[in-house]
């Protein structure tokens, strides 16, 4: 038997005809036609039993970056960026795509004292994770939310946000966007509008979701729930949250907090997934190979990831990307570390295929 029409036990052919099997003549008539043979692309599209990953296990070390953010605050005045923003680009994709994995679009924005990036919305969902500097605030539809070091604040597709800075010294945070997606969509854009006028009371998380498990009881009966409730997680509540969490946690299990709209219980946007983790020091975590690519941002502590094979060590402030079904192995050194994800598990789960195994 030729070679070529080896199959396998399920009666599936070992290789399937390729385009220089096929005569030129007819490859170019059906190509004239903006038609293309499916054949010889198939196992490349539906590769067999594992993702094709272009994304590389990848560190981007903060220390590295931020002199470089500064400079832009000197080569780049606010109102020639709007959003003065360092793109973490995984190396497996380069510099074009703008994407940290094939889903998650990751940078490092930096604002300065007095300065206002102005109020816009647009079609991607947006999350702001705060890495250092007092001061900063988001305005999310009227809700003025303050950024302290460690604050999630969420800017949902479509929903009015803008930036600002009252203090002193630099505030930087982390950008999180479901771009490449809705760009993918072709789906991607932004309408620019005035300035917010800004609701005098604190943001939700001050009042109305003070505390996990108490709801304002007028919400119960509501015929309307609010997609958005909460749009900033205080890092104070976090951290102390996963103290109590790891104090009744088996030694082998994660210490991780899912950050949820308190109304529904549910993640608290629809594409893009956050969690927290406490990392014990000095012991070993593997957690489940995953079928979502995620981005986990160094809070606190040090220590190393084994991804795929690649060993990344780790500090504050320092960004990793775990592609698709990554094997992967955590190590805090020292003291606990505290770890911040973003995933995109909720569209895989929305699109009914996430997995862990
Ligand atoms: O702060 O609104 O990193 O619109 C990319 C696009 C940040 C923002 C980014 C944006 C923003």
């Amino acid at each position: 038997m030729n070679p070529l029409d080896a199959v396998n036990s399920l009666g599936h052919a070992e290789s399937l005809g390729r385009l220089e099997d096929l005569p030129p003549d007819y490859v170019k008539a059906i190509n004239d036609l903006s038609v293309a043979p499916l054949w010889p692309q198939l196992r490349g599209l539906l590769p067999r039993d594992k993702p094709a990953r272009a994304t590389q296990p990848f560190m981007w070390r903060y220390r590295d970056i931020r002199p470089h953010l500064l400079r832009a605050g000197e080569l780049t005045p606010i109102e020639k960026a709007e959003r003065r923003v360092l793109v973490l680009c995984n190396p497996g994709h380069g510099l074009d795509k703008l994407v940290a994995t094939p889903t998650i679009y990751v940078g490092l924005q930096l604002i300065l004292p007095g300065e206002v990036a102005p109020n816009h919305r647009h079609t991607p969902t947006a999350v702001r994770f705060v890495i250092e500097g007092e001061g900063g605030y988001t305005t999310v539809n009227g809700e003025k939310c303050p950024m302290h070091k460690g604050d999630l604040i969420l800017t949902p597709a479509l929903n009015w946000h803008e930036h600002g800075h009252e203090g002193s010294g630099p505030v930087v945070w982390l950008d999180a966007l479901d771009l490449p997606m809705i760009y993918a969509m072709e789906a991607s854009y932004a309408i620019e509008g005035p300035n917010q006028t800004v609701r005098p009371e604190a943001d939700a998380s001050q009042n109305k979701y003070r505390r996990a498990g108490l709801l304002p009881y007028a919400s119960l009966g509501a015929a309307l729930r609010p997609k958005y409730p909460q749009i900033r997680f205080p890092w104070a509540d976090v951290r102390e949250a996963l103290g109590a969490l790891a104090a009744v946690t088996p030694k082998d299990e994660a210490v991780q907090l899912a950050y949820v709209n308190p109304e529904t219980g549910l993640p608290c946007l629809a594409t893009l997934g956050f969690s927290a983790q406490r990392l014990r020091a000095g012991q070993d975590f593997s957690p489940r190979k995953r079928s979502a690519s995620s981005v986990i941002h160094v809070i606190e502590g040090r220590g190393e990831s084994v991804i795929d094979g690649t060993t990344l060590a780790w500090s504050e402030g320092d960004t990793l990307a775990i592609p698709t079904h990554a094997a992967v192995t955590h190590r805090a050194q020292g003291q606990d570390a505290y770890l911040f994800h973003v995933d995109d598990a909720p569209m895989q789960r929305a699109l009914g295929f996430y997995e862990d195994f």
